[in-house]
């Protein structure tokens, strides 16, 4: 049998419909064998970076692995952004790289390069992969690709690469008598939740921090169990945005140096915080760790025994253990816990979070309204079951702070690599794998300029997704911070300083895309919104005057309690009176 036809049968095999990709030589065969494929498609994405972050959209809209291809040399320097994403975000994705022959290799020879575009892909990859291999012998196909899809699952999910030289490819195997991988899963069993039980007696002010690793159906359905026999407060990290849905009455919002008020002040009251599938990483605590709720304890629930163990906050009971491991452990204990009554906690959360939510903040602090206005408008057309997907910057926190989160509606964002053109390559692979029927990929102008090719993909498919420009005609994140700390000097990110945007509606007519472009004026007149969110694929320029701003925001050397713009002090501590 043909390597390349085996190793589509194999990804089909692992329920893989959809593989991204970008053409080039020394993939030729394994893009062939998959797009003869009868229960394969394969999507031509017009640069490896969207094939590879497609891929990563797929798996996480499917709970399953991805796959993207690309050519070797330039094509996988292309895909690395993608490979870097899936690694810090654990997505499960398995990269598929074509290498020149096995007789062009230059392997140990003391030169740069043997072949025309040969690169030594598998060491360039390995610290932004779980497994990466040259595979130089047909034989090992079958091992290794088996190897790879089990790597890319197990313990903390993550993406796998595979390089196969061309002359593998179109080489043929028997795949009966070749070596198959045998798998040692090493199962996390259930954790031992004693230590932790009397803490949670003792608790006067206890929360929870649901992270990434509470993302999937199985941990959402025992958090609301644990929801009902238990009412702690809960905040989120902007990876777990969409863990809950805020109509949960504790729900205080989303904690972090971008996180709303009413979460960070909330916090920083616990005396006891649960932190299930989170890294705790200083976009969450702040960079000041010392001022990260010192006085509480921390149960730190992951899966991954290197986060647990090198991270920098001391307070901290470390559980080892998968999230829906130690939720059905604690669920179980909860009847015979005699848990302190929280009555005055709960009062003061309920007035924390009636005066210090997201839309308090933006009355109360934003000076350019725009962006959250339209976010606000968004919040109305959104339906259960749709996809919001930000890209990275101010349109980010903009989003992730003000978004509401309907029944199985799912945000996505990059929270590790957050690389600039996200969304748009996302919602295509989100778009392949569900049935949503509306996906939301909101970008800053920035990064929609970096990202257009992606259109193409779009248009060709119709695909079911509504890009949003939110067009502040600057990079707004940077720009913020050129106000905050460089005197307004705002090279490359403001016209003033040498940043200048291509027509954006030439750009997606050029693409055969509808295009609306609507301003804040404009989100008051409910017919013209109803019919731009009536179409199933179309851009929407919003134009946004002025400087903007993310807020709050977080000062570097600032506790968490204390965001931008900050309250006064006596404001500040008549929040806190009731526990005086
Ligand atoms: C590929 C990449 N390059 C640079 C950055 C650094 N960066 C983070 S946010 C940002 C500005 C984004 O501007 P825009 O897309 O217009 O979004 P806005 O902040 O204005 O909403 C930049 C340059 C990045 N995250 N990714
Ligand atoms: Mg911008």
């Amino acid at each position: 049998m043909k390597v390349s036809d085996y190793i589509a049968d194999f990804l089909y095999s692992k329920g893989i419909k959809t593989i991204f990709g970008y053409q080039g030589g020394m993939i030729t065969h394994v893009i062939d064998s998959i797009g003869n494929h009868k229960n394969i498609d394969y999507i031509q994405c017009y640069h490896e970076q969207t094939a590879a972050l497609a891929a990563e959209g797929y798996a996480k809209e499917t709970g399953n692995i991805g796959c993207a291809v690309s050519s070797s040399g330039p094509g996988v320097t292309n895909m690395m952004t993608g490979i870097a994403d899936a690694y810090f975000d654990n997505v499960p994705v398995l990269y598929i790289t074509g290498q020149v022959n096995t007789y062009e290799y230059k392997y140990d020879k003391p030169i740069r390069q043997q072949g025309f575009q040969e690169m030594e892909v598998a060491s360039l990859v390995s610290p932004i992969t779980k497994y990466a291999k040259l595979l130089d012998n047909a034989e090992e196909v079958p091992y290794e690709l088996e190897k790879a899809f089990f790597m890319a699952f197990e313990g903390r999910k993550g993406p796998v690469l595979l390089d196969i030289p061309l002359n593998i490819q179109r080489g043929n195997i028997n795949p009966d008598k070749c070596k198959h991988f045998q798998p040692t899963a090493t199962k996390l069993g259930v954790p031992s939740i004693d230590t932790v039980l009397p803490l949670l007696e003792k608790a006067q002010h206890p929360m929870l921090l649901l992270g990434a690793g509470c993302n999937g159906q199985i941990e959402q359905t025992l958090i609301k169990e644990l929801l009902n026999l238990w009412q702690i407060p809960v905040v989120t990290s902007l990876m777990g945005r969409s863990s809950l849905t805020e109509d949960y009455k504790y729900h205080m919002g989303m904690v972090g140096s971008y996180g709303n008020r009413s979460a960070n002040m909330a916090i920083s009251q616990a005396d006891l915080l649960i932190v299930l599938g989170s890294r705790l990483d200083t976009r969450q605590t702040g960079a000041r760790l010392d001022a990260f709720i010192p006085e509480a304890t921390i149960i730190h629930v992951n899966e991954d025994i290197n986060e647990l163990e090198s991270h920098r906050l001391p307070n901290r009971v470390k559980v080892h253990s998968k999230v829906d491991s130690f939720l059905r452990e604690l669920i179980s204990h909860l009847p015979s816990l005699h848990l302190p009554e929280m009555k005055v906690w709960h009062e003061f959360l309920k007035e924390i979070r009636s005066k210090y939510n997201q839309l308090c903040e933006i009355t109360r602090f934003v000076d350019n309204k725009a962006p959250y206005v339209f976010v606000e408008a968004l919040n109305s057309y959104t339906k259960p079951g749709d996809i919001v997907i930000s890209d990275i910057g101010q349109n980010q926190m903009w989003v992730a702070q003000t978004i509401r989160l309907k029944d199985d509606m799912k945000y996505f964002t990059s929270g590790g690599l957050a690389p600039m053109g996200y969304a748009m390559p996302t919602a295509i692979g989100c778009a392949f794998a569900s049935s949503a029927k509306n996906i939301y990929a909101i970008c800053g102008d920035g990064a929609f300029h970096m990202s257009t090719q992606s259109l193409g993909v779009i248009s060709q498919y119709k695909l079911p997704i509504k890009v949003v420009i939110m067009n502040n005609n600057c990079l707004g994140m940077i720009n913020q911070f050129q106000r905050l700390y460089f005197d307004s000097r705002f090279y490359g990110t403001h016209p003033t300083g040498g940043f200048q945007n291509p027509s954006f509606e030439d750009m997606a007519k050029s693409y055969g895309l509808k295009y609306y472009k609507i301003t804040e004026e404009d989100l008051t007149d409910k017919s013209l919104l109803e019919e731009i969110f009536n179409n199933k694929t179309c851009v929407i320029e919003y134009i946004i005057n002025g400087f903007t701003s993310v807020c709050p925001k977080l000062e570097y050397d600032k506790p968490l309690s204390k965001p931008m713009p900050m309250l006064d002090e006596d404001e500040f501590n008549r929040a806190f009176s009731i526990f005086n």
